[in-house]
């Protein structure tokens, strides 16, 4: 394989700066060099490279919006041009870094106290201290309204009962946001690993995102300091903004997995050769596949750029986010797809990262709101009807019961 050189059809680069393309250079040599050579071992072994943290963290990959803290300050397309190089390495290296940059660093940082911020945000920066984010409950995924982790004020302590399921990096995570009801609303906590009453255990047998560790959380009875309230969180909505963040990454990596699956695809059907010895690529069902991945890449590369433009203008609404997220990562998830299947057999054997990247994006697809529950988001917007939870099921009808 050549050496990755992006996916631009459109000039899309011309709608760059300098800075943000250089920026885009260094993450990509970074996932070539370091990245590709041992991801589909760690693919295999289901293990997240550890070993890689002090580089991301030297190449300010952590936090690299937030401008404190001798932090980069990037701007919004900044940072999701990281994202796609990223996830074109792996989707689960992309997952550490939006868990620790959107999903920790920005609560502690919009919502934290100058205590919390000082203590957290340079460890995290610099790798030292790994974050996770425990929203999801075993009974509550895409309604996490519905949790029933309680936190509650004895004395000088916070009580946390409950559990989370599904928390990326959760086992080996120094400190977790845990989200959870205060009587009627719910509030951040900050929980240190190793707090009496708080257990992280992995899940074994993913298909997905298996370079990534996700773990189950357990709270009980566990004891924090009355100061570990995240004290700027009020209600359920603080949660929903760090989602904002994280789902404005995975819009823009999601084209990076896609982008590689395309690539991998178009130079296998350059080489691959059937029937009278052309290669595939002159066939021309073939390369509707191909103008079919490389026409939504495209589409998807500029839908984003204006979301990330809007986001550094203060003009962003979470709506746009959910259309950025829902459409990249499908057009993603048919990438992927159609890349196997140009690869024939090679396509599910990890000679090529196709198969990795498919067996991700069902995870991409699924988390950080489903693909229909951003749906149901950008329907609200346009009718103004929230169609998440229609009244209850009534009894089928007798005319519609076959007999047997
Ligand atoms: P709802 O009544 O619709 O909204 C309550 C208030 O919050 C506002 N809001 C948001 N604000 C910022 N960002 C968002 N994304 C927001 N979504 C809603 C909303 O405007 C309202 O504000 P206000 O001022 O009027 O009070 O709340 P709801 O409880 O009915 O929820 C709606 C719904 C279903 C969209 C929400 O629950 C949802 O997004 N569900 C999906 C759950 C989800 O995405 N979970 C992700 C868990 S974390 C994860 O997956 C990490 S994966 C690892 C990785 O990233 O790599
Ligand atoms: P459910 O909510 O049970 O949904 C099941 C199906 O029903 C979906 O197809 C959904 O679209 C559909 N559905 C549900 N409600 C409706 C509706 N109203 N209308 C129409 N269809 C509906 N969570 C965290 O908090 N932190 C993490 O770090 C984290 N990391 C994750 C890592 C991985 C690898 C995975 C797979 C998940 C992770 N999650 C995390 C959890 C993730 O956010 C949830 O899986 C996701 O929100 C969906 O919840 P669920 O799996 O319970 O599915």
């Amino acid at each position: 394989m050549s050496r990755f050189q992006g996916v631009d059809f459109l000039d899309f680069d011309s709608l760059l700066s300098a800075e943000e393309r250089l920026i885009r250079e260094s993450v990509r040599s970074f996932v070539t060099d370091r990245v590709v050579p041992i991801i589909e071992e760690c693919h295999r072994e289901a293990r997240f490279p550890i070993e890689l943290l002090p580089e991301i963290a030297e190449l300010g990959l952590l936090g690299a919006t937030i401008s404190e803290y001798g932090l980069p300050g990037l701007n919004n397309v900044a940072y999701g041009l990281i994202m796609q190089e990223l996830e074109r390495g792996d989707s689960g290296l992309r997952s550490f870094v939006s868990v620790q940059g959107a999903l920790c660093m920005y609560p502690i940082y919009t919502f934290g106290s100058k205590e919390q911020r000082d203590r957290w945000i340079p460890k995290m920066a610099s790798g030292e201290a790994i974050g996770c984010f425990g929203l999801t409950e075993p009974d509550f995924g895409s309604n996490p309204a519905g949790m029933r982790t309680t936190a509650k004020r004895v004395g000088n302590e916070w009580v946390l009962n409950g559990a989370k399921q599904w928390i990326t990096n959760g086992s080996i995570a120094d400190v977790a946001i845990v989200w959870a009801y205060v009587e009627d609303n719910v509030r951040g906590f900050l929980v240190e690993k190793g707090t009496p009453g708080y257990t992280a255990t992995d899940q074994h047998g993913k298909f997905s995102l298996r370079a990534s560790v996700t773990s189950e959380l357990s709270f009980q009875d566990c004891r924090i300091p009355a100061d570990n309230v995240l004290p700027k969180t009020v209600s359920l909505k603080n949660a929903l903004m760090c989602l904002n963040e994280a789902r404005h990454g995975i819009a823009w990596g999601a084209l990076g997995a896609a982008m590689d699956c395309y690539n991998t695809a178009l130079e296998y059907s350059k080489e691959r050769k059937q029937f009278g010895g052309q290669p595939i690529a002159c066939h021309q069902l073939v390369q509707d596949k191909l103008v079919w991945m490389l026409s939504e890449i495209t589409k998807g590369q500029y839908l984003i750029l204006q979301i990330g433009r809007m986001k550094d203008d203060g003009r962003l609404r979470h709506q746009h986010v959910s259309l950025g997220k829902r459409n990249n990562v499908w057009v993603a998830r048919e990438c992927a797809k159609l890349a196997r299947e140009i690869l024939g057999a090679n396509g599910i054997v990890d000679d090529y990262p196709v198969i990795r990247h498919m067996l991700n994006l069902e995870s991409v697809y699924t988390y950080e709101g489903t693909h229909d529950i951003h749906g149901l988001v950008i329907g609200q917007a346009i009718t103004g009807i929230p169609a998440f939870n229609p009244p209850a099921v009534s009894e089928p009808h007798p005319a519609s019961i076959v007999a047997d």
